[in-house]
C-alpha cells in the first residue's frame, strides 16, 4: 500500500504515491518532457514515456503484481546474481525485494531523481552488502545501481544488470547496432562463445546472447515506431540481448503469447566473466542512460 511510502516526500503534479496494481505501492513521475512508473517492489522501472512518443519500455499484461514474484516488462534489476542458480531464483533476489524510497531530488532542468535503496539483507554465499538505485527521469532515462561491498575483510563478488525491456512497433522491423566484433555466449546452444561478425543484429527466432567485454553504446533502430531507441552505458562490460520469440514465450504465464512481437531486452550489466570482484569497503556504479531520437 502507498502508506508504505512517507506521503510527505510527495511532490504535488511531480512525483506522487500510488497504490498500484497488485496495490504494490509506487511512484509516479512527471517531467514537462517525459513520464515515468517506479514500484517499490525490485525499485521496478514499470514505464517511462517521452511526450508525443510510444513508451520506450515494454510491460506485458500478463504481468504479476505481487511480493512473491518479479515484475515482467519494464526494467527488472539483477543483484547479487544473473541468471539460473541452484535452490534460488533465476536473476537474484534484489528484484522481489521491497526497496526503500530514500530521497527525491529536483535540478533546474525540470529532471527528478529519486533514490532507491535495498534493506540490508544477509544473501547465503554473499558478503553483506548494499544497494542504492538512482532512477533519473527526463528528457532521457538515466539509471545508476551502487553496489557495495560491507564486509570488513572478504571481497564481494556478484553480478549485476538492469534487464531492460523495451517496446517497439514490430519486431520483424527491428535492428539492434552496436555490437559487432564482440564476442558472446548463445544461451541457446549452451552457452558457446561466439563472435558477433554483423553490423547490425535481427530478430526472426529466440535470441538469447550474453555479449562479453563490450563498453559499447547500443543502438535499437525500429523502423516500424520510425524511432531510436539508445543505451548508452558506463561501469558495465556486458550486454545481453534477449527476445523469448513464440515457444518461450507461450511458456512463460506472465507473458503474452504475442508479446514477442512488441519487446527486445537490451541489458546492461556485468555477468558471468564479467563479474565484479569488490574489496572491503569499495564500491561499484553501474550506470545506464536510456533515449530515444526519431528514426
Ligand atoms: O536475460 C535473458 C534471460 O536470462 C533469459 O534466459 C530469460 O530467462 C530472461 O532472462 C528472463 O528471465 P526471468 O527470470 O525474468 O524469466
Amino acid at each position: 500500500m502507498k502508506s508504505s511510502l512517507n506521503t510527505g516526500m510527495e511532490i504535488p503534479r511531480c512525483v506522487t504515491f500510488q497504490d498500484g496494481q497488485g496495490l504494490l505501492p509506487c511512484v509516479e513521475v512527471r517531467t514537462p518532457a517525459s513520464e515515468a512508473e517506479i514500484y517499490l517492489h525490485g525499485a521496478h522501472v514499470t514505464h517511462f514515456q517521452k511526450t508525443g512518443e510510444p513508451p520506450l519500455l515494454f510491460m506485458s499484461k500478463m504481468s504479476r503484481y505481487s511480493s512473491d514474484a518479479p515484475i515482467r516488462g519494464g526494467v527488472p534489476v539483477i543483484l547479487p546474481w544473473f541468471g539460473p542458480r541452484p535452490e534460488a531464483p533465476t536473476h537474484g533476489m534484489a528484484r522481489t525485494q521491497s526497496w526503500t524510497l530514500k530521497e527525491i531530488t529536483l535540478s533546474g532542468d525540470d529532471t527528478k531523481k529519486l533514490h532507491f535503496q535495498l534493506p540490508a539483507c544477509q544473501v547465503p554465499g554473499f558478503e553483506p552488502f548494499t544497494a542504492d538505485y538512482f532512477v533519473t527521469v527526463g528528457t532521457t532515462l538515466e539509471l545508476e545501481l551502487i553496489t557495495t561491498n560491507n564486509s570488513k575483510d572478504r571481497n564481494l563478488v556478484f553480478e549485476d544488470c538492469l534487464h531492460t525491456y523495451f517496446h517497439v512497433g514490430d519486431i520483424a522491423a527491428v535492428r539492434v547496432r552496436g555490437l559487432q566484433g564482440a564476442r558472446y555466449l548463445d544461451r541457446l546452444q549452451n552457452q558457446a562463445e561466439k563472435q558477433e561478425t554483423a553490423p547490425e543484429i535481427t530478430v526472426a527466432g529466440e535470441v538469447d546472447r550474453s555479449y562479453l567485454d563490450t563498453t559499447a553504446a547500443v543502438e535499437i533502430h525500429d523502423a516500424s515506431f520510425k524511432r531510436i531507441i539508445t543505451v548508452e552505458k558506463e561501469g558495465s562490460r556486458s550486454t545481453v540481448v534477449w527476445n523469448p520469440w513464440i515457444a518461450k514465450s507461450q511458456a512463460m504465464p506472465d507473458f503474452g503469447n504475442e508479446e514477442y512481437l512488441q519487446m527486445i531486452c537490451v541489458e546492461s550489466g556485468n555477468v558471468i566473466e564479467n563479474r565484479i570482484t569488490l574489496a572491503p569497503g569499495q564500491s561499484h556504479i553501474l550506470r545506464v542512460r536510456l533515449g530515444s531520437r526519431p528514426m
